[in-house]
């Protein structure tokens, strides 16, 4: 198939464009580094060394014989999309390319804005070009788990059937997002369901748990294929950001009571979720919408998972409780449904068997890069930054770079 990676440079991008590409598909990559750029702006970086895109798609191609077309430009750019679309005629367009972090989005206005235009316009371009230009084509959205927030009741796989007043539907989950961030993923489900119904676009939304895992058999091939390592106070997840704390002997940031309960899954699961989707594709008019992960963990499970394992390790590791600086229910009911995608073929990895090898030995070999200033959250939910974070302590060079549109 043609498939389109927008995001191609990013976390999941990365993974899913060298995928796919191993796989025999024709892959392009849309991406306008605007994630090195936040880096730069908030004085952090990634554990893991990665190279630029030109240097990793050069290494691909020497090793593999299997070259990856690359388009540089911002899909908040109507002009850019639809000369992507016309140009690369995608048969399917994977969407990753949005601003992907809750505490960015929270940081203040300007963020909150910039969070939810970016997010919002990109998809409304992508969605506005392949009506114009390729009706046909299969548009695979990247949503998140945490649309739902976390109700009292199961949460289902994008719709519920209710029976109300003695008349039953059924309608979209209802949606509960915890920052400016998960809302624009809101915001583009709805847009997205909308152009499947009035112009028949064809359009599968996974909502996506947390990914974790840097390894997959495709940027294990060489050093300079290595993926993303985010483990700082706002792009880092939550089981990264404990593994690296373990790494160095610093207690695990333990938000609140650490109830809250999330879905997750490996990073070699994600790619084979796009594989899945891509190879079975949406009816022309349909709006899929499928959960996508395969454990549910409460972050104080994770932490003692990782407490225990780290024994035969010979790491310390101790689990502190801080103050939540988010809005969120530390101590809750969670149970989603996560079926769908078992239903067409996906074998989960499991944490238990991944945690060591994809996670904390890739924290303990790089762990000369932690900066433990990283660890100390310096964006609240209430208030917004706290003014401490203005220089980097890695790359002190880089504090003046040029802050987001
Ligand atoms: P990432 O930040 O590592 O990658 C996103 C990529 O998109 C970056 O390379 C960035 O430069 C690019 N991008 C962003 N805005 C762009 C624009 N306007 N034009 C062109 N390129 C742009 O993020 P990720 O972790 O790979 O996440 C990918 C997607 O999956 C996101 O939509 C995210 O919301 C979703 N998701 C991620 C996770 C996770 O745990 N990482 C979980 C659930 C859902
Ligand atoms: N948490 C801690 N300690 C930490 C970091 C986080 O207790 O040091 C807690 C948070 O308060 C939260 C949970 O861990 O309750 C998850 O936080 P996270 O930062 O790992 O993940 P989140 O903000 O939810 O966002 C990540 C991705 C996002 C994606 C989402 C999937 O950054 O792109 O959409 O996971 S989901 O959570 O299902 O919505």
């Amino acid at each position: 198939m043609r498939i389109a990676i927008l995001g191609g440079d990013g976390y999941c991008g990365w993974a899913t464009a060298l995928y796919l590409s191993s796989k025999g598909h024709s892959i392009a990559i849309i991406d306008n580094f605007v994630r090195r750029q936040w880096d730069f702006e908030l004085g952090v970086q990634t554990l893991t060394p990665i190279r630029p895109l030109p240097e990793r798609l050069m290494v691909w191609q020497q090793l593999t014989g299997r070259s990856i077309e690359t388009f540089v430009g911002d899909i908040t750019d109507y002009e850019f999309v639809a000369s992507v679309i016309s140009t690369f005629k995608p048969e399917a367009v994977v969407h990753f390319a949005e601003q992907r972090s809750a505490p960015y989005s929270m940081i203040d206005l300007k963020h909150a804005v910039f969070t939810q235009v970016n997010n919002v316009v990109g998809t409304l371009n992508l969605l506005f070009a392949i009506k114009e230009l390729a009706p046909d084509c299969h548009i695979i959205k990247l949503g998140t788990m945490g649309e739902y927030g976390t109700p009292n009741i199961d949460i289902e796989e994008g719709f519920i059937t209710i029976n109300h007043n003695g008349r039953t539907d059924t309608v979209p989950f209802p949606k509960q997002p915890g920052s400016f961030y998960h809302l624009s993923k809101v915001h583009d489900s709805h847009n997205i369901m909308f152009t499947c119904k009035i112009w028949g676009l064809r359009a599968t939304d996974l909502n996506q748990g947390v990914v974790y895992g840097t390894v997959t058999d495709e940027v294990q091939m060489d050093e300079a294929l290595i993926n993303r390592f985010d483990y700082d106070d706002v792009f880092g997840t939550v089981l990264n950001r404990f593994c690296a704390q373990a790494a160095i002997g610093v207690p695990l940031t333990v938000y609140g009571k650490g109830g809250q309960t999330r879905g997750f899954l490996d990073i070699r699961d994600t790619v084979r979720c796009i594989e899945i989707v891509c190879l079975n594709p949406a009816e022309r008019g349909e709006f899929r919408v499928f959960n996508q992960f395969t454990e549910q963990f409460s972050v104080l499970e994770l932490a003692k998972l990782i407490k225990e394992v780290s024994r035969d390790l010979d790491l310390n590791v101790q689990i502190d409780h801080i103050p939540d600086p988010r809005v969120e229910a530390e101590a809750h009911y969670y149970n989603a449904k996560h079926s769908k995608l078992a239903d067409l073929g996906l074998e989960p990895h499991l944490l238990s068997e991944t945690l060591v090898n994809s996670l904390i030995n890739v924290a303990i070999r790089y762990r000369d890069r932690i900066d433990p200033a990283m660890f100390s959250p310096q964006v609240n939910w209430r208030v917004g930054r706290n003014p401490r974070r203005t220089v980097s302590p890695i790359r002190p060079e880089l504090a003046a770079a040029k802050e987001p549109r």
